[in-house]
């Protein structure tokens, strides 16, 4: 395919402290709408880093440019920066809704029906409320799924991020899978039987019906929280997390920026309430939960904590706990053909729930960035014809976790040390 010709918007102007002050006056505070950028010059995950740090979402990265999304004031921060920016307009059949995507009343009424059909092996609770007042769900899938027995626990949290939705479409993929296979597929059965496992497949409808309530979509990634003093909506959930929050440039205080922090650790009550019930599997002082996966798109990635440094072994992370993340996520990338790799290969994030479940509460935990690899496959909105194929094509790599739950450090040999 080839590429729109991107229009160079910020030409004449040359980069530099006087330009950026006659066109962004820091008291600015007046909606300016997020749009795609393409930066070029940039190869290098510090480069990116970089980038970054002016809070933009970096979306698409290749060889030597990345795609971000970020309002006009930030893209002229990078170019400042000494980058060439240029605004990005997506081909024209990006722009539409495509209806076959799984909306919340959606989901609702097909996590309803998994429940009805497989009363024995599947739960549904409420776990809290969104800013706007929605419920937030959680499924439970496990044998005797009324009772809390003693199983490995495992969590999949999706939509994070609103536009990210072909990760509500896994979150449905896998409780139908687990329910459907169960009973025919003995390695299924088995899992079931032997795990506990919570869905929960939406943590940010406010943002995700927002970003496909319009005639467009509206490329939204935040929640839809206002912010206090400022017109501007919304925190980025990924990085409102409450382990070495803000700490490392790896997200913005800034509310115009799509990286918004929030005003403190869990100020966004959908991070909040997937904290408290992270929180709600201690029993006995232990956390149940020994593995997780979150979903996010794009790039086809599998990556692993930490995300604030780049640093493998460092405090809070000993070199078998490095290796075990390394060994699982490499070995679980093998199944779908996903690239492993550590989350700071990407670029530096911090107050992310990558960072938060090992930090915290020391579960094994991934990011799976979904297809498409890149921007050309469809970016955030591939056509709804890829859904069935692309979740599909991470059964196996769950079911290795999965598998795995019970003992994540047997994958380095490590199980009597750790699982004793
Ligand atoms: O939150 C993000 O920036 C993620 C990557 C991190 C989990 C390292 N990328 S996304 O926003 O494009 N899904
Ligand atoms: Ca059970
Ligand atoms: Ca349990
Ligand atoms: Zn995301």
């Amino acid at each position: 395919m080839r590429s729109p010709t991107p229009r160079r918007i910020l030409a004449p102007l040359a980069a530099g402290a006087l330009v950026l002050g006659l066109l962004s006056p820091a008291s600015a505070d007046t909606a300016d709408d997020p749009a795609l950028y393409e930066v070029s010059g940039v190869s290098t995950a510090q480069e990116r880093t970089e980038i970054a740090s002016t809070g933009a979402a970096i979306d698409d990265v290749s060889a030597d440019t990345v795609l971000v999304t970020a309002t006009a004031e930030t893209a002229r921060a990078i170019d400042g920066l000494g980058y060439e920016v240029t605004e990005f307009n997506p081909p024209t059949t990006q722009f539409a809704p495509d209806d076959g995507y799984t909306t919340y009343s959606e989901l609702r009424d097909a996590v309803d029906q998994v429940v009805a059909q497989n009363p024995g092996i599947a739960a549904q609770s409420v776990y809290g409320y969104s800013y706007q007042g929605r419920e937030l769900i959680a499924i439970k899938i496990s044998d005797n799924v009324g009772t809390d027995e003693d199983e490995p626990e495992v969590l999949f949290t999706h939509s994070q991020h609103a536009r990210e939705h072909l990760t509500v479409e896994m979150a449905v993929y896998l409780m139908e899978l687990l329910t459907g296979e169960y009973g025919s597929d003995t390695r299924i059965t088995d899992l079931v039987d032997g795990r506990e496992i919570w869905i929960l497949p939406m943590v940010n409808p406010d943002g995700a019906e927002y970003d496909m309530a319009g005639s467009s979509w509206r490329y939204w990634r935040k929640n839809r929280q206002p912010n206090a003093g400022s017109s501007y909506v919304g925190t980025d959930l990924n990085r409102n997390w409450d382990y070495n929050w803000g700490c490392c440039g790896g997200s913005s205080g800034s509310t115009s920026s799509e990286t918004y922090r929030g005003s403190a650790p869990e100020s966004a009550p959908e991070v909040a309430q997937v904290a408290d019930f992270v929180r709600s599997r201690v029993v006995g002082g232990e956390q149940q939960i020994t593995s997780a996966i979150d979903f996010h798109t794009y790039s086809e990635l599998i990556l692993w904590p930490f995300g604030y440094t780049y640093s493998e072994v460092t405090n809070g992370m000993n070199r078998d706990e490095y290796d075990t993340h390394a060994a699982l996520g490499t070995y679980m990338a093998r199944a779908n053909g996903y690239t492993p790799q550590q989350s700071s290969d990407l670029y530096v994030t911090d107050g992310t729930i990558n960072d938060w479940l090992w930090g915290d509460q020391r579960i094994v935990n991934f990011t799976y960035e979904m297809y498409p690899s890149s921007f050309w496959g469809g970016g955030f909105y591939p056509p709804s014809s890829v859904i069935d194929r692309e979740t599909a094509r991470n059964r196996e790599a769950v079911l290795r976790l999965l598998d795995y739950a019970d003992c994540p450090y047997r994958i380095i040999g490590e199980e009597d040390a750790y699982c004793g």
